[in-house]
């Protein structure tokens, strides 16, 4: 037979089918923000890039059919990549991460929810993987070829360099993007989605390993920074203010802070939490941040029991659930406390069967340990109403003091309701989950004063404390457009969105009559060393990032887990420096994302404090992912 030169070779017509499909999207269904023109260059092009890298590979197959071969299943395992990441997109405005992909269990528990996450049409994603599967079937003879040598580099040759040169107009736009790689869009948007599954993997093996090399060396320094940095305040006058007494710790799924005191459609949104804020024997955190990653609200429970913060990829619940800890149940359980947890669901979900043991949780009451029939639950499980109803006899039976955490489920995305739970109407707007946040918040509401009447009439309350805390947010980014309506503000800009991540805190300590609105800055870091000093507990040799929520002398900044901060005085965030109280960029460059790697005034107003943010988030990473509290001995406290 003849050597015949194909019209075009197939890894050619497969790079640029799955490049455009890749880039469409890039564009319309992942929320990528694009600031100028070449960040738009660099979008456009790395989709192609990556597709000509992995399909250019085919060119050393010897044997055309095994050409094929490798094309038509590149094809469809790179599609099938894309439409994972577009469904978990579409949940949690994210990039999966391969620590993600090990949590399946929890993917098949999302049930009902992932169902609204996939779309008639996303079927047309496979489109290019059955075009290229057709041809490589049906035209093998005509679009496959039997490279010289000199081919073959050739490929190889255009590929790296089409690599090189995507690297160097990313790393021209964000210097230093690979080592600050806090943030996945930025590195999906400059390198593309492929090319960042790679370089996740290369950091996961990375951090495998270093556990296995640490030998506990590190931890001088990390101390050191700890008694520098953080262990800086005095005990508050609330040392003791809950000495003996139990805690009851409500997670409130999804609750936000921008509700509370809030209305719609001219209602309250919450009127129990809106009561509590101007209760007597109620402390409530108007500027409390959430401080969660991958992790949700397994990453919030993670900072309250450790005042660690979570990782920046994946849920540390799973990745390090057998690291050695010194948690809050194990600390206060020297003091003769018995801690549990009681949550309506698979007691393996976020791997908390697992974790709790390595927290030293002493009792988990899952999902059997409640009646839940199909009148009484909705969408991920028993309601909110009966899941305290349930949980009273819990209470009344434990040993006391306890502390014991109550993790709520109702308040959930996609925010489902019975009618007849829905005491308010939705918001009006092109998103339903924002419509629907509002009669499911008002329900939790309910949920919560019914509860206080409960504690009550059950005798638990008098001998306890209780605490409220929004676990995340519930209003993704996504939903900016409608988020922007409710609140009367034309757009969202990213210093509104660092102020959405605040989520509401009530301490309410029944009889004590100075409860007033805190504004500090704090957040859920602070839970633990906040804890240990209301119950009177000395912690001074503790390993933790937080302050105490009273004391008037603290670090004085909220590190969120992408690396932004708040402090006293600004807010850090998108490379811009905002004044956090005006929320005005510092100056006029600051409107410029640019301006902060020219050593602009910007950088100097936010710098130190993000030198320190930047170091306290590592050295609390090198804590979590070296195992390293398996070196320190925390002695026998008394
Ligand atoms: C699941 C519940 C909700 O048990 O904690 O999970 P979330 O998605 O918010 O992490
Ligand atoms: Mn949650």
């Amino acid at each position: 037979m003849k050597f015949k030169r194909p019209i075009m070779p197939l890894y050619i017509i497969a790079s640029l089918l799955f490049g455009v499909k890749t880039y469409i999207v890039y564009r319309f269904l992942f929320n990528i923000e694009l600031d100028n023109s070449m960040q738009e260059l660099i979008l456009f092009v790395n989709p192609f890039v990556s597709a000509f890298l992995i399909f250019a590979l085919s060119v050393w197959f010897k044997r055309k059919s095994r050409q094929m071969k490798f094309l038509r299943y590149t094809a469809l395992i790179g599609t099938v990549i894309v439409f994972v990441n577009v469904v978990f997109y579409r949940q949690f405005t994210d990039f999966i991460t391969i620590p993600q992909l090990f949590m399946g269990s929890n993917m098949s528990d999302l049930g009902s929810s992932i169902l609204t996450l996939i779309k008639p049409y996303d079927i047309l994603l496979f489109v290019d993987a059955a075009v290229i599967w057709y041809l490589s079937r049906k035209q093998e003879a005509a679009l496959s070829v039997d490279y010289p040598k000199s081919g073959k580099v050739f490929a190889l040759a255009m590929s790296l360099v089409l690599l090189a040169g995507n690297f160097l107009l990313a790393e021209m736009e964000r210097p230093q993007l690979f080592t600050r790689a806090f943030d996945r869009e930025y590195l999906v948007k400059n390198i593309g989605l492929f090319n960042y599954h790679a370089y996740d993997l290369v950091v996961h093996s990375k951090t495998e390993s270093q556990r296995v090399f640490a030998d506990g060396n590190e931890i001088p320094e990390i101390q050191e920074f700890i008694d520098e940095n953080v262990k800086i305040y005095d005990k508050s006058d609330m040392f003791g203010a809950a000495e003996g007494k139990n805690v009851i710790f409500v997670n409130a799924e999804s609750l936000q802070q921008f509700v509370i005191n809030n209305k719609v459609n001219g209602e309250e949104v919450t009127p129990f939490l809106n009561s509590l804020t101007k209760d007597s024997d109620t402390y409530y955190f108007e500027n409390f941040y959430e401080q969660t990653g991958q992790g949700n609200t397994s990453d919030s429970e993670f900072l309250i029991e450790n005042s660690l913060y979570p990782l920046s990829r994946g849920a540390v619940f799973f990745t390090h659930g057998s690291n050695e800890y010194h948690a809050l149940p194990e600390v206060i359980k020297e003091k003769g406390y018995t801690s549990s947890v009681l949550h309506s669901n698979n007691k393996s979900f976020w791997n908390r069967d697992g974790m709790y043991e390595s927290l030293e949780i002493d009792h988990f009451y899952g999902e059997e340990a409640y009646e839940v029939t199909p009148e009484n639950s909705i969408g991920w499980g028993l309601k909110d109403k009966p899941f305290f109803e349930q949980s009273i006899k819990y209470l009344q039976s434990m040993e006391e003091p306890f502390y014991s955490k109550l993790i709520t489920l109702t308040n959930h995305f996609p925010f489902e309701m019975d009618e007849q739970d829905t005491s308010i109407e939705p918001f009006e707007s092109n998103s339903n989950t924002l419509n629907n946040y509002f009669p499911a918040v008002r329900y939790m509401d309910e949920a919560l004063e019914q509860f206080f009447a409960q504690l009550k009439e059950s005798g638990v309350y008098d001998d306890s404390i209780i605490v409220i805390m929004g676990d995340h947010i519930g209003i993704s980014a996504n939903h900016n457009k409608a988020m922007s309506m409710y609140l009367g503000k034309e757009e969202i800009t990213p210093y509104d969105q660092v102020q959405l991540q605040r989520v509401p805190l009530f301490i309410h300590i029944p009889g004590d009559g100075n409860g007033k609105v805190m504004s500090e800055v704090t957040g859920q870091i602070d839970m633990k060393p906040t804890l240990l000093n209301l119950l009177g507990i000395e912690s001074e040799d503790d390993v933790y990032f937080g302050n105490d929520l009273f004391s008037e002398k603290r670090k004085g900044y909220i590190a969120l887990r992408n690396g932004d901060f708040v402090s006293d005085d600004y807010i850090s965030t998108a490379g811009i420096c905002y004044d956090r109280v005006t929320g005005e960029p510092i100056d006029a460059a600051a409107g410029n994302a640019d301006a902060v790697e020219e050593h602009s005034p910007t950088e100097n107003a936010c710098s130190a404090i993000q030198e320190k943010v930047d170091k306290e988030l590592s050295f609390s990473d090198n804590l979590i992912y070296g195992d390293l509290f398996r070196f320190i001995d925390f002695g026998e406290e008394e």
